[in-house]
């Protein structure tokens, strides 16, 4: 039986087992019990699930820690999750306790932090996948010194509280310090971990020098078996070591429990071996063991060797609560019944009990040594280098050019031609890119038909000819990890990632476009092939019911632009949005420029959400409204039903419906109530605008093969066809 690979893991197998020499160690096929006998826990009994009584952790000092007063900080921030999770009556226990050691290395020792600088730009990012244990973050955010005061812990869960049932990314409505990332959906947290290391990545490459160092730091995520068991995280993970992001480290609280069973029940696979053949190095340990947990992160962030990390951390769930720990029915709050009697056996005798000692054990972190010599090492370097101290400013201040600036920058992008907007989409990205240097691209295989390439950004990554200053991200088929890994780029906050695929793909990632907007990042979405209009791929690839599942989330900007102009209105509400994302939904066909109606009414009117594209002659009789390919299509029709009717091009209705009611009264006047709306999609939420009286003309079943303008004429998406239901209704 032997630990998983690794150059170093003899020395580092267990903190007992690294003092007396070779150790019998669990095997690789399975652990069956959640500790190892030679770290001095008793195992769990195969009948009862119990465990028996708890370690007694030695002092190892070779180590640089002082692994006792350590010890008694687990079991205090046992105390605070107990205690909070009682006086919430809801919560999970299992991972704040069965995690208190790996939680006490962190923020003591391994994290370089300053709980009270927490947006130092050098720190590592600690992002708790599994945030059902939201509780670990919140006792060791309160004990390492945080502005998270004891009061906050004990309003766990509770309205307009700083400490969320899980955790939430600093937003409007929480501004928690010390949270790196929204989590609780499992094994986003992971990939976002990733995204934030390749942006690590990014920014060491564009700013550090020979002569100084400013970027260093590393990603760290703790996530159980829920959170590898989901697929995005095996996404996340091949991206990680494909591109050589040796500053992932992953901890993996292997507890052999899941929610409803213990894991042997829903899984059998060799996760080592399965994270190994991905190219990452994993070591296993006893997750108890304070020392070996140190030892080995240390030699984990040392270990410049183009490989991500994965620490397998055997744990005991619920460790401290012995009638519920090592089971799964340390999930949740059921262990509350035994906290009392619990801790007191821990020396636990106060509520929301944390030592003077234990503070202090913290305070070190609180204005480092490494902190005071970075801030040295910055100002030096900003003196040196003023263009890039000049362009890091920018990124950290979120700075991009006014709307007005970059309309000025941009001009006209296809007067009189007719092209499909993934097509005008290719030439505005590239001036987003010039004018906003933080945007990235990206694509899920897809670059060459979503058309998104920047091309003057290089490519990111490792070999070929990658570099880690390269802006397209070839994120690979993997839509669910490319949406996770530009959250965790948008959480780490200096770049602002897009990202393709084809718009009927756009539900592979729809999990992580909901956590973006609930985080309010502002992602953005380039989502070609936006139609039936697709054609001759078929039903698997035309989008119908997709625009309007992605308008029900809230806080997504869902742009459909008629032409070039629009795509540039959409393009530049995207770049200049902060507080959430935007779905760019392009053709793949060519549409008709409006190049009747100026440029500039086109693009301002897009940051409107909707906007008149051509108003009646005379007395308003009729309004048409339509976004993206049928807007054309209202265009001809209006021509041809004659004066009075009016067209409104609506981009976007969640921008529409943010405006004064005075503009929308403009728009859509009360007193017309024969409106009539197109589009190539399901329509329900075109309702909203034609009311009661009025008629909506969509698509309300799955298109078929055959080539776009056919499929598009038989499901009735057509001028002809448009005119025709307008003069059945007036
Ligand atoms: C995507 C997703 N599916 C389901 C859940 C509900 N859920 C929360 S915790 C959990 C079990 C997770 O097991 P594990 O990761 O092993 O955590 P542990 O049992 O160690 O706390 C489940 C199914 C979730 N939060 N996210």
């Amino acid at each position: 039986m032997v630990y998983r690979s690794l150059p170093f893991l003899a020395c580092v197998a267990s903190a007992s087992a690294f003092l007396s020499g070779p150790v019998a160690v669990p095997g690789t096929a399975r652990f069956n019990n959640a500790v190892s006998a030679q770290s001095g826990l008793r195992l769990r009994s195969a009948q009862t699930g119990r465990v028996g009584a708890l370690p007694v952790l030695k002092m190892q000092t070779a180590t640089g820690v002082d692994t006792a007063a350590l010890a008694k900080a687990a079991n205090e921030a046992r105390g605070l999750a107990m205690d909070s999770i009682a006086a919430a009556k809801s919560g999970h226990l299992g991972l704040p306790l069965g995690c208190a050691e790996i939680g006490a290395v962190l923020y003591s020792d391994f994290l370089q932090h300053n709980p009270k600088d927490p947006q130092w730009l050098n720190r590592d990012r600690f992002v708790l996948s599994g945030g059902h244990g939201s509780m670990f973050l919140y006792s060791w955010l309160h004990m390492s010194g945080y502005d998270l005061p004891m009061s906050e812990v004990k309003n766990f869960r509770q309205h307009h509280s700083a400490t969320p049932g899980h955790p939430e990314f600093p937003n409007s409505e929480h501004n928690t310090p010390g949270i790196e990332a929204t989590t609780g959906p499992l094994g986003q947290g992971v990939v976002n971990a990733a995204g934030i290391a390749a942006a690590q990545k990014m920014e060491q490459a564009m700013f550090n020098t020979d002569e100084h160092t400013v970027f260093d730091s590393v990603s760290v995520a703790l996530c159980g078996d829920g959170c590898l068991q989901e697929g995005v995280s095996a996404e996340g993970a091949q991206f990680a070591a494909h591109e050589g992001l040796d500053n992932l480290i992953i901890i993996y609280d292997s507890n052999d429990v899941t929610l409803d069973k213990m894991a042997e029940y829903t899984q059998s696979e060799d996760t080592a071996a399965r994270y190994e053949a991905y190219g990452w190095e994993v070591v296993t340990i006893d997750g108890h063991d304070i020392a070996a947990v140190k030892e080995t992160l240390d030699k984990f962030r040392a270990a410049k060797n183009g490989k991500p990390k994965l620490l397998i951390a055997k744990t005991i769930i619920g460790k401290g609560l012995d009638e519920v720990a090592g089971t799964n029915a340390a999930h949740g709050e059921a262990g509350v019944a035994y906290v009392e009697e619990n801790k007191k056996r821990l020396g636990l005798t106060e509520p929301w009990q944390v030592s003077e000692d234990t503070y202090k054990v913290f305070e070190p972190k609180q204005n480092s040594e490494t902190y005071q010599k970075w801030q040295e090492t910055f100002s030096a370097w900003k003196s040196a280098n003023s263009d890039k101290a000049a362009l890091l400013d920018k990124l950290v201040n979120k700075e991009v050019p006014s709307a007005a600036d970059m309309f000025a920058a941009i001009p006209e992008i296809s007067p009189g031609k007719d092209v499909a907007t993934r097509e005008s989409g290719s030439t505005i990205i590239n001036y987003i890119s010039d004018l906003v240097p933080q945007f990235l691209s990206g694509s899920a295989d897809l670059h060459g038909s979503n058309k998104n390439y920047i091309k003057t950004g290089g490519n990111f990554g490792k070999g070929f000819d990658k570099t880690y200053t390269g802006k397209n991200f070839y994120f690979g088929i993997r839509e669910h990890g490319m949406g996770s890994i530009m959250n965790g780029i948008s959480f780490h906050g200096l770049f602002r990632p897009s990202g393709a695929t084809f718009l009927v793909f756009v539900d592979y990632m729809r999990a992580t476009i909901r956590v973006a907007a609930l985080a309010e990042l502002p992602t953005t979405y380039i989502l070609t092939h936006d139609s039936i209009g697709v054609g001759e791929d078929g039903p698997t690839h035309q989008p119908v019911e997709t625009v309007s599942s992605l308008r029900t989330f809230p806080n997504l900007d869902v742009m459909r632009p008629a032409d070039a102009e629009e795509t540039v209105g959409a393009y530049v509400h995207s770049a200049q949005r902060k507080d959430g994302p935007t779905a760019l939904i392009l053709t793949r066909q060519a549409v008709k420029e409006q190049s009747q109606v100026p440029k500039e009414v086109r693009r301002e009117g897009t940051l409107k959400g909707g906007y008149i594209l051509q108003k009646e002659k005379g007395d308003l009789k009729l309004i048409i409204m339509a976004a993206g390919s049928e807007v054309q299509h209202a265009m001809e029709a209006a021509n041809e039903l004659g004066d009075g009717v009016r067209v409104v091009s609506m981009p976007c209705m969640d921008v529409f419906n943010k405006q004064s009611a005075e503009y929308k009264e403009e728009v859509l006047p009360k007193s017309c109530t024969k409106r009539v709306a197109m589009e190539a999609g399901v329509g329900a939420f075109w309702y909203q605008y034609v009311g009661l009286e009025g008629k909506v003309v969509s698509v309300e079943r799955f298109g078929f093969s055959a080539p776009g303008n056919i499929v598009m004429k038989e499901l009735g998406m057509t001028a002809d066809n448009l005119v025709k239901e307008c003069k059945a209704f007036m």
